[in-house]
């Protein structure tokens, strides 16, 4: 089998297609190599003295996990210096992150969950990293956070890393999403998934169960009838899946199906949802329709939501179209 590395595959879509610009490339490029790098903290585990918490809490009052501040701070260092962005933005920091004025500035804003299911981290479940690439707007002299309150449509590249039993990048620029793994031994990511589709039916689902009895209505009815199973009125019966991160979850559905939720609930009646839209909703949807799914809040599609602020909160309902939208219809009628 022919091996084709994620720098071929860019410079080959660059000029195929002319979809990804060079700056842009180059830029991927660099996320790409800092996913290795953190791919290559999280594997040493214990021995590399990287498991547990590092005794601060980020802006949402989370505690913050060693890794966290470790992946946080390897994606800031090595997107820095390399031209081609005007600043960063990630989940763990309050504020957007300017490129330092010793650096040249380049025109595009990046994004990032540095590490997402941190509560999985100690316990050798999966994670990952999920970042999403914005022009800035014309004419920015100094990045503000409002350059980055763009909806989802904005985004020119998104993607997430899996580190898990093999650790592989998934990616979109807008042109079908491909899948690529960390050949571990050379140092390189290899095309190892194109074009990737999610089925538009399925009979799995993935939900924090714990909250039922905070749902609302619409996702009480919606997941009693896939409860119900084949004598209720889906007639089949449904599966559950849930591993509490959404990079591992939303690659499940991407390879085999499936619809993942992560509704509002009676809690906070005042947080529309656990999940932010920017580093993780807005990058996930994107990367979900452009393999044929879809992604919603209940109400309205994920990528046309105007960000109100850096950190807004989102209710997500994505994977399988067709379930995306029985559900989505259920809050409509609501
Ligand atoms: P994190 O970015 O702080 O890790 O939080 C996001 C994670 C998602 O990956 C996952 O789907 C969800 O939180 C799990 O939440 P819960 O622990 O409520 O099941
Ligand atoms: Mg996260």
């Amino acid at each position: 089998m022919k091996r084709i590395s994620l720098t071929q595959y860019l410079v080959e879509e660059q000029r195929l297609h002319n979809s990804i610009p060079a700056e842009l490339r180059l830029l991927i490029e660099v996320v790409a190599r800092t996913c290795k790098t953190i791919s290559h903290a999280v594997s040493k585990g214990a021995l590399g003295e990287v498991l547990g918490s590092a005794g601060s809490e980020n802006v949402q009052g989370e505690v913050q996990k060693k890794l966290d501040v470790l992946a946080n701070e390897m994606l800031l260092e090595a997107n820095e210096w390399g031209g081609h962005l005007a600043a960063m933005a990630s989940e763990e920091m309050e504020t957007i992150h300017p490129i330092p004025n010793r650096y040249p500035k380049g025109e595009y804003l990046l994004l990032f969950d540095p590490l997402d299911g941190s509560s999985n981290i100690d316990v050798n479940v999966s994670i990952g990293t999920i970042f999403s690439v914005l022009k800035a707007p014309e004419g920015m002299q100094e990045p503000t956070e409002q350059a980055f309150l763009q909806p989802g449509v904005k985004q020119v590249a998104a993607g997430y890393a899996v580190y898990g039993p093999q650790t592989v990048l998934v990616l979109t620029t807008g042109d079908g999403v491909n899948c690529f793994t960390l050949d571990r031994e050379m140092g390189s990511w290899v095309l190892t998934q194109r074009d990737m589709k999610i089925p538009e039916d399925t009979k799995e689902f993935a939900i924090n169960a714990s909250n039922a009895r905070h749902w609302y209505p619409p996702v009480k009815r919606y997941i009693d009838e896939l409860q119900a199973g084949e004598t209720g009125p889906r007639g089949k019966n449904f599966n559950m899946r849930w591993i509490a991160s959404m990079v591992a979850d939303v690659h499940r559905i991407l390879n085999r199906g499936g619809v993942f939720m992560y509704p509002a609930d009676a809690r906070e009646p005042d947080k529309p949802g656990k999940l932010r839209l920017m580093y993780e909703a807005n990058p996930m949807a994107f990367i979900v329709e452009q393999a044929g799914g879809k992604a919603t809040n209940g109400k309205q599609r994920i990528l046309d939501i105007q960000p109100a602020k850096l950190h807004e909160r989102v209710a997500v309902f994505l994977g399988s179209k067709n379930e995306v939208d029985k559900v989505t219809g259920y809050h409509v009628d609501a």
